[in-house]
């Protein structure tokens, strides 16, 4: 089974990024981590991006904030899919982060999930690896159920608690 790359610019990231493996770890997905800065390592961000394929990856979320380039420094230099979060870590709130991140000039796409959206980083990445593998598929798919599932619970509990 293909793995996701999960790339952060700063360790600092990690409190977000962590929602994204819990999610990767729930849906049986293997995955690598690493933290490569696009303007602190920029060689070995690039070094990383160029053997991500040849070293069995699928997809590469990268997390990072303030003027987040690394999700387009590394998609630049690899033709896997990119998945960018754009963590808030800066005075701005993760608007710089988002626009950074989302803005990419056409021909080298970065697929860009909400401010600090690692969950949905993970299972867009999940999605992406399904597409040749249906028992992830099938994962995703319970993951899904199991969810309305939870959502339709607290109806029935909120629906009790305000009986009239
Ligand atoms: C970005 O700058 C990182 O992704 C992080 O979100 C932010 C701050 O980095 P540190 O100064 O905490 O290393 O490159």
């Amino acid at each position: 089974m293909k793995k996701v790359a999960v790339v952060m610019g700063s360790d600092s990231d990690l409190p977000v990024v962590e929602k994204a493996l819990s999610v990767l770890d729930e849906l049986s997905v293997p995955y690598a981590v690493h933290v490569y800065s696009a303007h602190r390592t920029p060689i070995e961000a690039r070094g990383f991006a160029l053997h991500a394929a040849e070293n069995g990856f699928g997809v590469v979320i990268c997390a990072a904030g303030m003027a987040a380039h690394l999700a387009g420094a590394i998609a630049a230099n690899t033709v896997l899919p990119v998945i960018g979060i754009p963590v808030n870590s800066g005075s701005l709130g993760g608007m710089d982060a988002l626009l950074s991140t989302v803005q990419m000039p056409s021909g080298i796409p970065v697929a860009t999930v909400g401010i600090d959206g690692a969950k949905n980083a993970a299972y867009l990445a999940a999605e992406i690896l399904a597409v040749g593998d249906e028992d992830l598929a099938a994962r995703l798919l319970r993951s899904r159920a199991s969810s309305a599932a939870q959502v339709l619970e607290k109806d029935r509990a909120l629906n009790r608690k305000y009986e009239g």
